[in-house]
C-alpha cells in the first residue's frame, strides 16, 4: 500500500506548485475509498455524493471488480490490436448482448468514444447516406458536455470549455436542447448526418428533457435518415434508474414500460463501464453502421486491452447481480421526496430535479455567487462530498450501492447543513 505521510494541506500545496491549474477542487484530499465512503488524508470519513462524476456507480473498490483486475493483471494486460487477445472476443460478445447491438468498438475515455461516434457517423454518411465528401453536419444540443477534445469543444457553447481554443471543427451545428421544433428545422438540411445528445444533461445542471422528447427526437432522426447518437457516458450503467437512460430495447431486465422504445443508432458508454477503476469506454452500433469503419481507419493502443475487458465484464456483472438500476430508481424517488421537503422548509433551495440517483438542487442565489460552493464546503465539514455545477446548482450522485438507511443519513446531513447555513 502506498502511504504518503503528508497532511492534506501539504498535498494541496504540491498539486498547486507542480500540477497544471486546470482544476479548482473542493479542499479535501482523499486517500481511501470503499463502497459509498471515502476517507481523507487525516482519516476523516465522508459519504461520496459525486461518485467521480458517475464513474463509481458500483461503489469504490468493489471487491469483484478489483478481483477481476488483480487476476487479469497477473496474466496479460496489453497486446495492442496488432494481435488478437483471448479476452476481447468474449468481452465484445458480452457487451453486444448486454446492450442489444450487433457490435462494439472498444476505446478508453469518454471523449474518445464520443470522437469515435462522430467519425463513425461521418463515415456512414458518406458511405451509406450518400452525402458528398466533407459536407456532413452533426447536430449538437446547446448546454451539452461531451468532453474536452477539439472536435467536441467545437460543439460546446460553454465559454470555459471552448474559449481561446479555436479554430474550431466545421460540420457541427448547435440546436436548442429539449426543443423538437429546433430539431425539425435543422433536419431540413439534407447534409445532416447525426444528432448527438445526452439523455439528461449532466454538466448543464442535471437538465431532464420533457417526457417524450428523446423518443420523438429519435423518431424524427429516423424519418430523415439521420443517426440518433446517445451520449450515455454519464447517464448510462444504471445511474438514472435504468440500465440506460434511453432504455427500452436493450436486454436489461429493468422496468421500461413507461419508456417508449428509443434505441440509439450509436450508443456511447464510459465512466462506470469500468466501475471507475480505470478508463474504459465503448461505442455500440449495428453492422450497417459499425462496419463502415475498416481496418486501419480508427483505433487506439489501449482500446480493447485484456485488463479493460476483464474489469468491464466484472463491472457490468455487479450492475446486473446487485440490481443497481432498481436500487437507483427506488433511492432516487426517496431522495427527491426528501429534497422536496427541504424546498418547503428552506428559502435556500428552490428546486430538486433528476432521475434515479442523478439529481441536483438549485440554490436560491445567482450563478455568480459563491453560495453553492460554500454549502458544499459545509457539507464536506459535515461528512458529505458534492460539487457545485454552473454556479448555483449542486449535483448529487452517490454510488448506486447505497442502502436506504444510508441515503436517509445523507439526506439528514444535507438538510441540517442547509437549514443551519449562514453565508
Ligand atoms: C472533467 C462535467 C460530468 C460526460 C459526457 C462525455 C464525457 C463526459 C456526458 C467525457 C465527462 C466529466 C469529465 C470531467 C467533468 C465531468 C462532468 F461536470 F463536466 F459535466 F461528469 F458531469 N460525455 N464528464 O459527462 O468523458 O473523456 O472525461 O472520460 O473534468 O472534464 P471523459
Amino acid at each position: 500500500m502506498i502511504s504518503t505521510k503528508l497532511d492534506s494541506k501539504s498535498l494541496i500545496a504540491l498539486e498547486d506548485k507542480y500540477g497544471a491549474h486546470n482544476y479548482h477542487p473542493l479542499p479535501v484530499v482523499l486517500s481511501k475509498g470503499e463502497g459509498v465512503y471515502v476517507w481523507d488524508a487525516e482519516g476523516k470519513k465522508y459519504f461520496d455524493f459525486l461518485s467521480a462524476y458517475s464513474a463509481v456507480n458500483q461503489g469504490h473498490c468493489h471487491p469483484r471488480i478489483i478481483g477481476a483486475l488483480e487476476e487479469q493483471s497477473k496474466k496479460l494486460t496489453l497486446t495492442s490490436r496488432a494481435f488478437y487477445n483471448d479476452m476481447l472476443g468474449p468481452y465484445e460478445k458480452y457487451m453486444s448482448e448486454f446492450f442489444g447491438y450487433d457490435k462494439v468498438l472498444p476505446i478508453n475515455t469518454g471523449v474518445e468514444a464520443v470522437e469515435t461516434a462522430l467519425k463513425l457517423c461521418r463515415k456512414w454518411a458518406y458511405m451509406k447516406k450518400g452525402l458528398q465528401e466533407n459536407q456532413a453536419v452533426i447536430l449538437f444540443a446547446s448546454g451539452n458536455f461531451h468532453g474536452r477534445t477539439l472536435a467536441v469543444i467545437s460543439g460546446s457553447v460553454d465559454p470555459d470549455s471552448r474559449g481561446g481554443f479555436g479554430p474550431y471543427l466545421p460540420g457541427i451545428q448547435i440546436i436548442d436542447y429539449n426543443n423538437l421544433d429546433a430539431l425539425k428545422e435543422a433536419l431540413n438540411n439534407k447534409n445532416v448526418a447525426g444528432f448527438m445528445v445526452e439523455p439528461i444533461q449532466g454538466e448543464a445542471g442535471v437538465v431532464v428533457p420533457d417526457d417524450g422528447y428523446l423518443a420523438s427526437a429519435a423518431a424524427l432522426c429516423k424519418e430523415n435518415n439521420v443517426l440518433f447518437i446517445a451520449d450515455e457516458v454519464q447517464t448510462g450503467i444504471a445511474r438514472t434508474g435504468k440500465l440506460l437512460a434511453t432504455c427500452g430495447n436493450c436486454s436489461c431486465q429493468h422496468n421500461c414500460e413507461n419508456n417508449p422504445e428509443i434505441k440509439p443508432d450509436i450508443l456511447i458508454l464510459g465512466k462506470a463501464l469500468s466501475g471507475g477503476v480505470f478508463p474504459v469506454s465503448a461505442v455500440l452500433a449495428n453492422d450497417d453502421i459499425m462496419l463502415c469503419i475498416k481496418p486501419g481507419e480508427h483505433g487506439s493502443t489501449f482500446g480493447g486491452n485484456p485488463l479493460a475487458c476483464a474489469v468491464a465484464m466484472a463491472a457490468l456483472d455487479v450492475v446486473r447481480d446487485e440490481n443497481l438500476a432498481k436500487n437507483a430508481d427506488n433511492l432516487g424517488q426517496i431522495f427527491r421526496e426528501r429534497m422536496n421537503g427541504l424546498v418547503e422548509k428552506s428559502d435556500l433551495v428552490t428546486l430538486v430535479r433528476g432521475k434515479g440517483l442523478l439529481n441536483a438542487i438549485v440554490i436560491n442565489d445567482s450563478p455568480e455567487s459563491s453560495t453553492a460552493w460554500d454549502i458544499c464546503v459545509s457539507l464536506k465539514d459535515n461528512g458529505l462530498l458534492a460539487k457545485p455545477t454552473h454556479g448555483n446548482i449542486i449535483r448529487f450522485a452517490p454510488p448506486l450501492v447505497m442502502t436506504e438507511e444510508e441515503l436517509h443519513q445523507c439526506c439528514d446531513i444535507i438538510e441540517q447543513t442547509i437549514l443551519n447555513f449562514t453565508s
